[in-house]
């Protein structure tokens, strides 16, 4: 990406610009949830669609000169229903916790209950972890997994859960969790006691895209939110999808499952949102068009190819993998029981060898948030540069040296920074012109 006005206008922020472009193009990038975009979808995050308010949807818009801000979403939306089958997409959630916020109050009064993944088994904050606006507002009860050695969900647990509390919502999605769900299990569960069944798919909605996993809409789910700029790789953002009959967002309508596309729209502006990021909504319908060509269908299978071989190698290595191993793009490695380090001390030492990861809790973790016992590995960037499963074996032997304390950081930091110019980030580096 070349810069003419920044180096000029504002050289310090034109340096820290640089710095996070050459750590991203010299180091490893493990999180999970983080990737690449592409150079076209950084192009449209910077164009002048930032200087325009659009408050309302395509059509029905609050201010004048909505000609290209029109399109731009509506294109948008049209790419997004049918990358992922659904009758209605709002693409103007401005990130993934508002979207979900969304979602609920869509459905939802203050004091209904929710049906949701237990934090430390996988699932996200914004599922009404105590610390949240949303866990004042709403009841949140929780289902988990029923054995960890395999990751498969306590199916009985949420049924009598669910015909128990009456939850409004089922919501399946997760975080941290590294296998598939039982979508059909979910839905049968939430008809049974006449609750919405909503999918926070973030993690995954590029890999449901590709078609290496399910897709939750397709199986009978209600809503799916997820954000865009995950294995999805667009810019940040968050879309809402949903099954139902698309009316006219300034009426309101009544609370039925048929009427969600409305109650949604109408949930999103005026209900907690004001103007949406057009900018952001024209790069998203940039990284929606990427994501339905083949290239990214193959990308999808190779980001599930390389997270079961990097787990595969971890577990050669003895380490001890949450659930045993994965079925998508992340890995939940027990950082105590592999190398005796918890995950913020593993999280240091691998980032001082220039791999970045994030610490993670591990289910009914005993250690505290900021210490937690486990560390979470994802493939979807490392992907994006095109390192495949020989890659991965070799960063799975460098985490092991280094947990091992068999190698130090500076050597194997050489061999990350030489591995990584061979297989450089898609979104580039910054340079002036
Ligand atoms: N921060 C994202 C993640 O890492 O999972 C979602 O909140």
């Amino acid at each position: 990406m070349k810069y003419t006005y920044l180096p000029k206008q504002d050289p310090e922020v034109f340096a820290m610009v640089g710095g996070e472009a050459r750590r991203e193009m010299e180091g490893l990038e493990l999180i999970p949830s983080e990737n690449y975009v592409s150079k076209a979808v950084l192009e449209a995050l910077g164009t002048l669609f930032t200087n325009k308010y659009a408050e309302g949807t395509p059509g029905r818009r609050y201010y004048g000169g909505q000609t290209f801000t029109d399109q731009v979403e509506s294109l948008a939306i049209e790419r997004a229903k049918a990358l992922f089958g659904a009758d209605h997409a709002n693409v103007q959630p401005l990130s993934g916790a508002a979207a979900n916020l969304i979602a609920f109050s869509s459905w939802m009064d203050v004091g209904d209950t929710v049906l949701a993944m237990d934090l430390s088994h996988g699932g996200h904050l914004t599922h009404g972890a105590p610390v949240t606006f949303a866990a004042k507002a709403f009841r949140f009860i929780r289902y988990g997994m029923k054995d960890i050695s395999t990751g498969v969900i306590d199916y009985g647990q949420l049924e009598a859960m669910a015909m128990e509390h009456r939850p409004k919502i089922i919501l399946a999605g997760f975080s941290a969790y590294p296998r598939e769900l039982d979508y059909d299990r979910f839905l049968l569960i939430a008809q049974k006691v006449g609750a919405m069944a909503m999918a926070d798919m973030a993690h995954v909605a590029g890999l449901i895209a590709a078609g290496s996993l399910a897709n939750p809409l397709k199986h009978g789910f209600h809503v799916m939110t997820t954000t865009t700029h995950k294995t999805l790789r667009g810019p940040r953002g968050a879309m809402i999808l949903s099954r139902g009959k698309v009316g006219n967002p300034l009426k309101a309508p009544e609370r039925t499952l048929e009427n969600l596309p409305t109650l949604i729209d109408r949930a999103v502006f005026p209900g907690l949102q004001g103007g949406p990021h057009m900018h952001q909504i024209a790069a998203i319908a940039v990284a929606l068009k990427e994501a339905g060509t083949p290239e990214f269908k193959a990308y999808g299978q190779q980001v599930v190819k390389n997270a079961k071989a990097m787990a595969a190698r971890l577990k050669h290595h003895g380490c001890q993998l949450v659930t045993g191993g994965t079925d998508n793009h992340l890995i939940l490695l027990n950082a105590v029981a592999s190398f005796n380090k918890n995950g913020a001390e593993l999280q240091d030492l691998l980032e001082s060898a220039g791999i970045t990861t994030n610490k993670n809790a591990i289910p009914d973790d005993t250690l505290p948030p900021f210490r937690p016992s486990g560390l979470r590995l994802g493939t979807p960037a490392a992907t994006s540069r095109g390192m495949k499963e020989p890659q991965m074996e070799q960063i799975a032997d460098w985490i092991a040296a280094l947990g091992r304390g068999e190698a130090g950081p500076e050597k194997i930091r050489d061999d990350v920074r030489t591995l990584c110019l061979k297989f450089p980030s898609p979104s580039g580096l910054a340079e002036p012109v």
